[in-house]
């Protein structure tokens, strides 16, 4: 990593609330935080529900952490995102508000709010930079969603404008890793088609289904490199304004799924089922912000789903689905 930018925030002897530390990227926050000089909080699902705002605020008295990355979220795939709607965005409306508002009651000195790609308008030029923000209508599928995280952006905003409160948001692109949820229907797409080319490679099938056209394009980073940007932007970011993280380079579903046939290693016919939506033809994310701070992805596509097959395949016993 470079450090071009200057430190804004020394996590040195930090104690470092990781809201949704079992998550992909949380657990990803965890191996990664482990390699810097602070103490990490975490507190399970089962111990505090976060859409409790009195539980959140017990939380925040007990345990006083000096930051916090708020990872927590209810997050699925483009059909998760179309079926449970309204959990989509009422729990992440309240997990983002309670950790937020309770962050500046308990005198939190630095929180990052995780967002996502989606919350950039649908039918915009890309790559998309940080000022498309709130520019045009929304893609249908995700609009839940995306109306959360938009809400959260704007909350850590006011909360910067208001009270100078040191609380930023980062939008990741669309994300892969170890920890990922493998569900058949709920899934992000790398995890869905991950698992669909190894049960056909399992069951030898002549082909595979894929959702939609396959000619929408998507930016895929591995959970690391993500752990490695928050960690990064936790030191270095302080703006009342979105920062992007992604990799700079996009491709189609179709092109997706080949990459993913050569790394587990069998290719079958494949059938694309037009009755299951495409949702954004393109969402690549401008990058240069955080290119100019001196972060850039390091794992190259092939090698991270080198990596995460390996992953799949050695926890394919209890994966979460
Ligand atoms: O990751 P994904 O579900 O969500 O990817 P989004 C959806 C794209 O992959 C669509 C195609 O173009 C699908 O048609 N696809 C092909 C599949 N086969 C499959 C499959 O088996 N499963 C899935 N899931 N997709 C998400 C948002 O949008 O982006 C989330 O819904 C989040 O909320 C995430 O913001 C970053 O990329 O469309």
């Amino acid at each position: 990593m470079t450090d071009a930018a200057s430190l804004l925030y020394d996590l040195k002897g930090k104690r470092v609330w990781v809201a949704g530390h079992k998550g992909m990227v949380g657990s990803a926050l965890m191996r990664r935080l482990a390699e810097e000089d602070c103490t990490i909080l975490t507190v399970d699902r089962g111990k505090l529900d976060l859409r409790r705002q009195d539980l959140v605020e017990c939380w925040f008295n007990e345990h006083k952490p000096d930051a916090v990355i708020l990872a927590a979220a209810k997050v699925g795939g483009i059909q998760a995102n179309r079926s449970l709607p309204a959990e989509f965005l009422y729990d992440n409306l309240m997990i983002e508000a309670n950790i937020i508002n309770g962050a500046y009651q308990a005198g939190v000195g630095k929180l990052l709010f995780l967002g996502s790609s989606c919350i950039y308008p649908r039918d915009i030029l890309v790559p998309i930079s940080e000022e498309h923000l709130l520019t045009g209508p929304l893609e249908t599928t995700n609009q839940c969603y995306a109306i959360a995280k938009i809400a959260g952006i704007k909350l850590c905003q006011a909360y910067q404008e208001q009270y100078q409160k040191n609380f930023i948001s980062v939008m990741p692109t669309n994300l892969y890793g170890p920890g990922d949820n493998f569900h058949p229907e709920y899934s992000h797409v790398p995890a869905a088609l991950l698992r669909r080319i190894h049960e056909a490679k399992m069951a030898k099938n002549k082909s595979v289904i894929v959702w939609g056209t396959g000619t929408p394009r998507r930016e895929f980073l591995h959970v690391d490199d993500m752990a490695d940007a928050c960690v990064f932007l936790m030191k270095h970011y302080s703006e009342k304004g979105p920062i992007n993280v992604g990799t700079g380079s996009d491709l189609a579903i179709a092109d997706f799924v080949s990459v993913l046939q050569d790394v587990v290693g069998y290719h079958c016919a494949v059938e694309f089922n037009h009755e299951m939506p495409d949702g954004s033809p393109r969402k690549i994310l401008d990058v240069s912000k955080i290119n100019n701070l001196g972060w850039t992805a390091k794992i190259p596509i092939k090698d991270g789903l080198r990596k995460y097959y390996q992953w799949f395949l050695e926890n394919i016993d209890h994966l979460r689905k």
